[in-house]
């Protein structure tokens, strides 16, 4: 660490497509905030950014989803994350947003300055497109058959089920996950990066050069690096993200991983006007905190996009966590297989570090691990309340009633061998942990901190004060060996304090309320003393500081897991992009609430529909027919006659005039002798009065409205 002046940490950005679940925690989000915890502790000049993922395929299938547009999407979604990762106390110094306009300018201007380089290929190929939904079929747009495994569900660039990355026209029956048609091949020009110029450069900088890097990560790197890599596109044909910053890219825009990393850069320029200091510096300290999943972006494509641009420092370390699976079973957001932050934080008030302690302690650090809900009511029974908790409780209630309340004084010459071996035990326990945090290894580390509580609770049984307290009358050194014993277990527990805090903050809180000390206490460099809490200081009586976690509790949570109870705020979203549609995580009650909605229809039913806009330019009463109207409909290409059952509500003069939108391709329908060629969309107010749609403002009539 000695050689930096600053550390800048990223943990990845969330798509901005669903609220967050225990998985990202445990993934990046955590690991990240208990280094940068830490690092503050140690008054390093550090920084802790991140912020929402806003662009690409996730963000425009979820809209389509929900039948809103992305910016919806993403201001909802964005909104629920960013409370979680607050309530949770991940404690970035700015959780941004790729929708700023400053991410927007930073994206274009690092997209310019490669163009201005000459370093893309400019290729014009033959893409998948959708004839039906009219768009090219990008990445998770196509589905089809695994060329490697056979996995009928493989997406265009990726199988998730064997990992091999594709290229969509090696799937075998492409279908487009937009409207199950089959794609067809279309040209379409774009801009790519040739990350095969910097393979070399690349082996030279990983392989030879950050052998330290994590297993999981430098061998995944390895992998890549020795398949060989390939222009890849960093351009894509859609009307969400960020613009190409050039004149001949209409309807183009940047790739998602193009400009999310950059999103780190943007971040930092909003929080701070000494960005710079943070990414063009060589003193500069920069670690990626990722999921496995993001490992070939942060170490390979972005570091090449750095190292291309040139201005940039690389990322000293990527330190990406395995996957947790839940009850044994992977995370699956569209059946809703996941523990929701935001629902956690509702179910078990005040219990935040609970849940970071259990996602540290078996965090899947170097591979896969599983979370279950009976191994988290263990963790904090057993471990945090039996053995911390306990410990730091029975020092106060002991001192409370064999010292008045007051730290007692340390009689030197009274110490023997347990005495010296506990203070032993704290000084190595910051040594091991502050080596452990600086490796990444925070499961570890958090086991020393357990293990030192746990070696003060063993301490304290030896010295049993509450059995030499009964010799006080006869014992004139009795009440010295309690004082010492409790002057050591208290000056343990303000270490114990100290050690927590990264891990557990809200704990390190509570201790510090208990003991009358400010937050300056908490600095790395007061761990390992014995001097932190004078003689004679009188001290709160003990909160607990963490509550039993009850078996029915916990029942509750395996079978609303089960039964998909836990719902989050709208239908679940993937952090993988999920595009099939899928509904199973619907639960019987929730079907009761919307029991006024039709039965699902799949897109393919909505896509038969051909709606468009179309103006009134003639009305007129149908004889003998009360409730309807004879309209006469311009469509652009042709005007139509519509009879519609609007007459009670709308006077024909009245509507002449008015924009509406038509059912076009309704079979044709006579009434009263008059055949009608569509209908029209009305909305129906609450008092039964009828609504026309109609655009925002006057279109051209004809277009249409999907
Ligand atoms: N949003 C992918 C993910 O959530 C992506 C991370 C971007 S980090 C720059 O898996
Ligand atoms: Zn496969």
């Amino acid at each position: 660490m000695s050689d930096y002046k600053r550390i800048l940490v990223t943990a990845a950005l969330p798509y901005a497509n669903g609220p967050v679940h225990i998985g990202h925690l445990a993934g990046c989000y955590l690991p990240a905030d208990i280094y940068v915890r830490y690092q503050r502790a140690q008054k390093r000049d550090v920084k802790f950014v991140g912020g929402s993922d806003e662009h690409g395929v996730p963000i425009t299938i979820r809209a389509m989803k929900e039948g809103i547009t992305p910016q919806q999407v993403v201001d909802k979604y964005h909104a629920i994350i960013k409370e979680s990762m607050e309530q949770m106390g991940i404690s970035f110094d700015i959780y941004s947003r790729t929708s700023n306009k400053v991410h927007h300018e930073t994206s274009q201007d690092f997209f310019k300055n490669l163009y201005d380089k000459n370093l893309f290929e400019e290729k014009v190929t033959e893409q998948f497109y959708d004839e039906k939904a009219k768009t090219f079929l990008a990445d998770r747009y196509i589905t089809g058959t695994c060329p490697v495994c056979a996995n009928p569900n493989a997406y265009g660039d990726q199988c998730e089920k064997c990992g091999s990355s594709l290229s969509p026209e090696q799937l075998i029956n492409p279908r487009s996950t937009l409207s199950d048609a089959v794609p067809v091949k279309k040209e379409t020009k774009h801009w790519y990066f040739p990350l095969q110029h910097y393979e070399a450069w690349l082996k030279e900088w990983i392989i030879d050069g950050h052998k330290e890097w994590k297993n999981n990560v430098y061998g995944q790197c390895k992998s890549w690096l020795d398949n060989g890599l390939q222009s890849r596109a960093m351009t894509r044909d859609s009307s969400w993200g960020i613009k190409v910053p050039l004149p001949d890219a209409e309807g183009k825009v940047l790739y998602v991983w193009f400009d999310a990393p950059i999103g780190y850069i943007s971040a930092t320029k909003e929080l701070t006007e000494n960005w710079a200091d943070y990414w063009c510096k060589d003193d500069t300290k920069l670690v990626h905190f990722i999921g496995k999943d993001n490992i070939v972006f942060h170490c390979i494509i972005f570091p090449a996009m750095l190292k291309a641009h040139g201005n940039f420092v690389l990322p000293d370390n990527v330190p990406a966590n395995e996957f947790l699976n839940i009850e044994g079973d992977k995370v699956s957001t569209s059946r809703n297989w996941a523990v929701w932050v935001h629902e956690y934080i509702k179910d078990f008030p005040g219990c935040e570090d609970v849940l970071r302690y259990v996602l540290c302690s078996n965090a899947p650090e170097t591979k896969d691990n599983d979370f279950t809900w009976k191994g988290f009511q263990d963790a904090n029974n057993s471990e945090l309340a039996s053995i911390f908790g306990n410990f730091v409780n029975r020092t106060f209630v002991l001192m409370h009633k064999l010292c008045g309340g007051k730290v007692p004084k340390l009689y030197e010459e009274m110490m023997d061998d347990k005495d010296r071996q506990i203070i032993a035990d704290i000084k190595a326990a910051k040594e091991k942990v502050e080596n452990l945090i600086e490796q990444y290894k925070f499961r570890d580390a958090l086991f020393e901190v357990i293990d030192l509580s746990r070696k003060g609770n063993k301490y304290m049984q030896e010295k049993e004060p509450w059995i030499v307290a009964k010799s006080l009358a006869e014992n004139a050194d009795a009440q010295k060996s309690i004082d010492n014993c409790l002057h050591i277990c208290l000056q343990l527990t303000a270490n114990l304090a100290i050690l927590i805090n990264p891990f557990l903050p809200n704990t390190a809180k509570k201790m510090l309320g208990m003991m009358k000390v400010v937050d300056k206490m908490l600095e790395w460099q007061n761990a390992g003393s014995i001097n932190l809490l004078s003689v004679g200081y009188s001290l709160r009586a003990p909160e607990i500081l963490f509550r039993k976690i009850e078996d029915s509790e916990i029942t509750t949570q395996i079978e609303k897991l089960k039964s998909g109870l836990v719902k989050p705020v709208q239908e679940p979203t993937s952090d993988k992009p999920q595009v099939t549609s899928d509904n199973s995580q619907e639960t019987t009650e929730e079907k009761a609430v919307a029991s006024n909605v039709k039965p699902e229809i799949v897109y393919d039913d909505f896509a038969k529909l051909d709606l468009k806009v179309g103006k009134i330019v003639a009305a007129e009463k149908v004889e003998k027919a009360d409730k309807l109207l004879k309209l006469s409909v311009d469509l652009g290409f042709e005007t139509r006659t519509i009879v519609s059952g609007i007459a009670l509500h709308f006077k024909p003069e009245d509507i002449v005039g008015k924009q509406v939108v038509i059912v076009a391709n309704l079979a044709p329908r006579k009434m009263r002798g008059i055949e009608s060629n569509g209908m029209i969309l009305m909305a129906e107010d609450a008092g039964g009065k009828l609504h026309f749609i109609n655009p925002e403002q006057d279109i051209n009539p004809g277009a249409g409205v999907s």
